[in-house]
């Protein structure tokens, strides 16, 4: 037997004994002497026990958050607050190779504005695609409140598709909230601007600048937002903040609040009193009350005006054909969350203590009635305040958002001045409990919250400051997110999670079991596309290509340990595209590809697909490796780009060096790997007398070593050549070629053969 796959046998053996040896060595801590030693309390320990998660365990809930001003989305689970990716949407981001690689710089382009790159974003309201109200775990939307846009996020590899620019707006913040079958994202504008891209002097505020609605129009099958058949609704420049859909009761209408109604513009600079004083001088903002159901039929029926190519429902066509309303919010509201049953509406306001609840029927029967107490400025219906009511609590100082329990008539309240959670009844209108939170609150985020089917089980609350929870890692600190058990009476505080990226607003929870991402892709696939990549290349078919424009197409794999082309000859002033498939069948073996000097660094996981183009503007050698470490050999997973001045030949592979072996270690090599092929071959059968076909992990690994082994073949039958021309040096670098297959055949075969022992497979045909 060799001496690797010696290794890997033993340390498998010695793996499985591991345990029985542990405790007699050495005297383990009693739990009691850890609580003593560490200070910790027996609700501490129960805490502990509530979200420690044993290795190999797997959580309840995915909670996707938002990365605020990374621009990015944080991936984390429920109970043990593990994080488990960063995904990158509207940011260069290089573990994913993201903004790094052609396919992924066309998503990011895709956000340009004004033809330039904005390359950050400030991420608030991520939302999970939902059916009949429910959320369904396929598709992911998020804002961008800065440069107005809309990143859309494939749930079957965690990756973003699609971003959207806002034709319209210059700010926004109310987005991405989605109708109860995803027929439509919901974006709303925060800071009012004129809808042309051209100046307008704030002189003329109240006539030019405007908010709006933009409902975007999802098209599930091709899981693309449809631009064409997305549309606005024109709105007060009321600085329109959070939105949600209506659902079950109130579906087809839409709620989105609004501070400022003042429309006050500031000018410290110039004597003015600030915006914070002007914009606070009503006791009320507006609750905008919208039927988007209508909304989009006037649309269909060719009454929206084209504004930037976009159709945009002006306030005179939607007041004159009754689908938006105005309903009096007491002062500068932040969250709008509609009730699981749609019935009920609850707006938070900042400078008030209460929060209200609106009632949808009421809401309905007043419109219905045509009963209105009065019209704004621009002739919106407005409804009685008290009349849309049924009810206001006193839940603390600075309410901002409401999450939904699973339990009927019970949300939860983020209370922002006073650092709190408050528990509460909403159709009894009284107040059920109150937990202290560390500090400041934004959101808050129950399990599935937001839609009708509300999961219960923990809340996270999102704060906005850490101040003295971690240990101090300069200025700028960490967020907080901490874990709260709401499955009983009294709210409990479970764990504190920091987070060192970005300021997350809000996030969504939603049951792990509801996603189910894929483990690799086909092969010579283009992710970003979602489409068989035209540049995909299969082993042995890897090849440079020069095309009339002077550009050098490489077509190349990668696969444990090279990468093809290993050297790669260009000339100055050429355009180098590379284009690189990753081979490999197996499970997480991705490889990178990171080149000196160029700005490249690809991420290509398994089947992926992925082009990189520069120019080759300045003569010299520059290497490139894989980055990640994929295998024992992964250091040897290398290549050099070489730029020729003009003029200069290429050497062609006259590469001299020494000859080393001669033919007694070509016959050593060989009867190294003919042993092994022996141990192989025994993997092979224990493997295939048993039921491995029940089981899709392993039937990947078989394939992949089944891969393995065909190369094998390959260098095998190159080796026999060289062996037949007595060349014994290339005879024995073929025979060590093949015996490096041969162990990652080997490597594979294990890693199944372990699999079947723990999963109970049976012997078969015996
Ligand atoms: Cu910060 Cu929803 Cu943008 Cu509130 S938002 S906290
Ligand atoms: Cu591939 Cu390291």
């Amino acid at each position: 037997m060799t001496g690797t796959l010696k290794r890997l046998l033993t340390f498998s053996a010695i793996a499985g004994m591991g345990l029985a040896f542990v405790g007699s060595a050495f005297a383990a801590e009693t739990l009691d002497q850890v609580m003593k030693r560490r200070g910790l309390t027996e609700k501490d320990v129960l805490a502990a026990a509530k979200t420690y998660t044993p290795t190999g365990g797997r959580d309840e809930f995915i909670v996707f958050s938002s990365g605020g001003q990374s621009g990015q989305v944080l991936v984390y689970g429920i109970p043990s607050m593990r994080i488990l990716k960063y995904i990158a949407v509207f940011t260069p981001e290089p573990w994913q190779g993201y903004g790094f690689d052609d396919e992924s710089k066309a998503v990011l382009a895709q956000g340009r504005i004004d033809g330039k790159d904005i390359n950050y974003g400030d991420t608030h309201h991520p939302a999970i695609s939902e059916t009949n109200g429910e959320l369904d775990g396929e598709w992911l939307f998020i804002n961008d409140k800065a440069n107005p846009r809309i990143a859309v996020i494939d749930l079957k590899d965690f990756e973003t598709k699609q971003i959207v620019v806002n034709p319209i707006m210059k700010s926004e913040h109310g987005g991405a909230f989605v109708t109860p079958n995803t027929d439509y994202v919901i974006e709303a504008t925060q800071y009012a601007g004129p809808f042309t891209n051209d100046y307008v002097p704030l002189s003329e505020f109240n006539e030019k600048y405007r908010g709006a609605v933009t409902y975007w129009k999802f098209d599930r099958e091709k899981g693309r937002i449809d631009a064409a058949k997305s549309f606005s609704v024109e709105l007060p420049p009321y600085s329109q903040d959070l939105s949600d859909a209506g659902k079950l009761d109130s579906d087809g209408w839409s709620f989105t609040n609004s501070f400022c109604t003042e429309r006050y513009v500031g000018g410290i600079e110039s004597g003015r009193p600030p915006f914070e004083a002007g914009c606070s001088q009503k006791d009320t903002d507006f609750l905008h009350v919208i039927n988007w159901k209508k909304a989009a039929e006037l649309v269909a029926a060719g009454k929206a005006q084209r504004i930037n190519d976009h159709d945009v429902l002006s306030i005179e066509t939607a007041v004159a054909e009754g689908i938006l309303y105005l309903i009096p919010e007491p002062k500068s509201p932040h969250g709008v969350d509609v009730s699981p049953d749609g019935k009920y509406i609850i707006v938070a306001g900042k400078l008030d203590t209460h929060a209200s609840v609106y009632e949808f029927s009421k809401i309905k029967a007043l419109i219905d009635a045509k009963d209105f107490a009065d019209k704004d400025p621009y002739g919106i219906p407005i409804l009685d305040l008290k009349k849309s009511l049924h009810t206001q609590v006193q839940v603390g100082l600075g309410p901002l958002h409401n999450q939904y329990d699973s339990k009927p008539c019970v949300v939860y309240t983020s209370i922002y001045v006073d650092s709190q959670v408050t528990k509460w009844d909403y159709c009894e209108g009284k107040v059920l409990d109150k937990i202290s939170v560390h500090y400041n609150i934004g959101h808050l985020m129950s399990m599935e919250g937001e839609s009708t089917k509300p999961k219960g089980h923990y809340l996270v609350s999102l704060n906005k400051l850490s101040i003295d929870r971690f240990n101090p890692v300069g200025p700028l600190h960490p967020q907080n997110h901490q874990l709260i058990d709401i499955s009983n009476d009294k709210m409990e505080l479970l764990y504190d999670m920091p987070l060192p990226l970005g300021e997350p607003h809000y996030a969504t929870a939603i049951a792990a079991d509801k996603l189910q991402p894929k483990v690799r892709y086909q092969t010579g696939w283009d992710s970003r596309t979602d489409q068989k990549s035209e540049f995909r290349t299969l082993p042995g078919r890897e090849r440079i290509e020069r095309t009339g424009d002077g550009t050098v197409h490489v077509y190349g794999t990668l696969i444990r340990s090279h990468i093809t082309p290993e050297i790669i000859d260009v000339e100055e002033g050429e355009t180098v595209s590379l284009h690189f498939t990753n081979v490999e069948r197996a499970q997480d073996e991705t490889h990178g590809f990171a080149l000196r000097a160029h700005n490249v660094n690809l991420s290509v996981e398994p089947g992926k697909t992925v082009s990189a183009t520069f120019k080759a503007e300045k003569a010299g050698v520059y290497p490139y490796y894989c980055t990640e470490f994929c295998s024992a050999l992964h250091l040897e997973m290398q290549g050099y780009l070489l730029i020729r001045p003009k003029g200069v030949a290429a050497e062609g592979a006259a590469l001299k060096e020494g000859q080393v072996y001669a033919e007694e270690d070509y016959t050593k090599q060989v009867k190294t790997n003919t042993d092994t092929q022996a141990v192989i071959d025994s993997v092979v059968e224990y493997i295939t007398q048993r039921n491995f076909k029940d089981f899709p992990t392993v039937v990947a690994l078989v394939e992949d070593a089944t891969d393995q082994l065909n190369f094998a073949a390959d260098a095998k039958k190159k080796m026999e050549d060289f062996a037949g021309a007595k060349d014994w040096q290339n005879a024995t670098l073929w025979a060590q070629q093949w015996f490096q297959y041969q162990v990652k055949a080997a490597d594979i075969g294990l890693r199944a053969k372990t699999y079947l022992d723990q999963n109970g497979a049976k012997v078969v045909g015996k």
